[in-house]
């Protein structure tokens, strides 16, 4: 009896784990950045996919949006855009941190275009 009450126990949990996997909410977006060329398309890509819960990052140059798969349940838009602006770009109305910007090569500055 004690071992059939074990047994369930671990069926529970083991499908209570599934389901709660299965729940990942997986949302895909658009950020809209102030990216000038290709090295800030590299800088910021690079960094964004580092971040866990991030399936994939994509900047387009010629709108300047970053498309961004993500899962909720792990991080949500706000730290993507925060990670964006400390690296010198503006994220959606979140404004770019200015240490980080002027610090950035000339070609990457948004002022210089
Ligand atoms: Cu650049």
């Amino acid at each position: 009896m004690k071992n059939t009450i074990l047994l369930l126990a671990i069926f529970s949990i083991f499908f209570l784990s599934i389901n709660l996997r299965a729940e990942d909410k997986w949302i895909e977006t658009k950020i809209k950045t102030t990216a000038q060329c290709e090295m800030c398309k590299q800088t910021i890509e690079k960094k964004i996919n580092k971040i866990k819960g991030i399936k994939h990052a994509d900047l387009n140059l010629e709108d300047k949006f970053l498309t961004v798969k993500y899962n909720s349940n792990k991080v949500n838009i706000d730290e993507i855009r925060q990670a964006i602006t400390k690296l010198g770009y503006d994220a959606d109305e979140m404004k770019k941190n200015f240490d980080a910007y002027s610090k950035l090569p000339s070609c990457c500055k948004s002022s210089c275009k």
